[in-house]
């Protein structure tokens, strides 16, 4: 995985920076539009196109670069959005300063608004098929919009206010964050021109590995990591109900993140790929804590 970033992401970061250097656009929307990108962040979804490409041996080219690019812009801009305060009301994302608190308020919603609408116009300036532009636009507006990503974004904040059951977080976080990482497979499976089974294996796996990366990261959040007098420090779990330790407890949790990462590694087998750079993936999930 490490050999497979080093070589990849050099060249995605350097694609995007430059892409977004060269729009024609007001200065201080342009640098807070970059800002957000170029601060960083794990570039997992962006990665697993990469990776879908590299597993079908169709190489990492500028339209590759450009789709993996598009994505990471649409993400970054619901972070963006996520931080307002009239969302999660956030000072920092990625160890940095927040957009909003750079830039105010007004420049974040639309430094948001500015990288939503360019990530489609990146689809478009490729040169791949109509057909696979077209595919493309269609998937990820449906993964991004009422159907998929805002909805759960609404789902959540509602959720907010009562107690939900698993089955209800689940379908929050499968539209809130697993739509993205099944987009990146589909969209990694139209780069690499699949047949009709793999594409199927390939957005089970993307939403299998998008609850696995939820119940993660709400593990993450209780198990501080911060050893403080040698001792590693449990945050109170019921602050948070609406939660997989929440519903199921730690330990419950961890059982259901084992479950899911053993179903999406049986789809990697039925496709011939645990062994490659997308099973590499699913180390992603280690363990931390008691
Ligand atoms: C505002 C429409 C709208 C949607 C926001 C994705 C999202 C919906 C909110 C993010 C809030 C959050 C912390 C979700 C939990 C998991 C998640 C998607 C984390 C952020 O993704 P990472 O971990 O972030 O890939 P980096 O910074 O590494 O890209």
């Amino acid at each position: 995985m490490k050999d497979f970033q080093e070589q990849n992401l050099p060249k995605f970061e350097k694609k995007i920076a430059s892409f977004l250097g060269s729009l024609e656009a007001e200065k201080t929307l342009k640098d807070a539009m970059s800002y957000s990108v170029e601060i960083g962040g794990k570039r997992i979804r962006p990665l697993m196109i990469m990776a879908i490409c590299n597993f079908f041996e169709r190489p990492v080219d500028d339209d590759v670069l450009v789709i993996a690019g598009s994505l990471e812009l649409l993400h970054t801009y619901s972070l963006i959005h996520d931080d307002l305060p009239e969302m999660d009301n956030d000072n920092l994302r990625r160890g940095k300063p927040t957009n909003h608190k750079v830039y105010g308020q007004a420049h974040a919603v639309l430094a948001g608004d500015g990288l939503l609408t360019l990530s489609f116009d990146w689809i478009t300036r490729t040169n791949l098929g109509d057909k696979a532009k077209l595919d493309l636009i269609s998937f990820l507006g449906k993964a991004a919009g009422p159907e998929g990503m805002v909805s759960g974004q609404v789902a959540d904040i509602e959720g907010e206010q009562k107690i939900l059951t698993l089955e209800q977080l689940q379908r929050v976080h499968a539209r809130k964050t697993g739509a993205l990482l099944k987009y990146a497979c589909q969209a990694g499976s139209i780069l690499s021109n699949v047949n009709e089974r793999e594409f199927n294996l390939l957005v089970s796996f993307g939403s299998l590995f998008g609850l696995a990366f939820q119940i993660y990261d709400d593990i993450l959040d209780v198990v501080s990591t911060t050893e403080k007098m040698g001792k590693k420090v449990h945050k109170d779990q019921s602050e948070n109900k609406n939660t997989y330790p929440g519903i199921l407890g730690l330990e419950g949790a961890y059982k259901m993140l084992d479950e899911v990462i053993g179903k999406a590694r049986n789809e990697l087998i039925r496709l011939d790929a645990v062994d490659s750079i997308l099973g590499d993936f699913l180390g992603y999930f280690e363990r931390k804590g008691n």
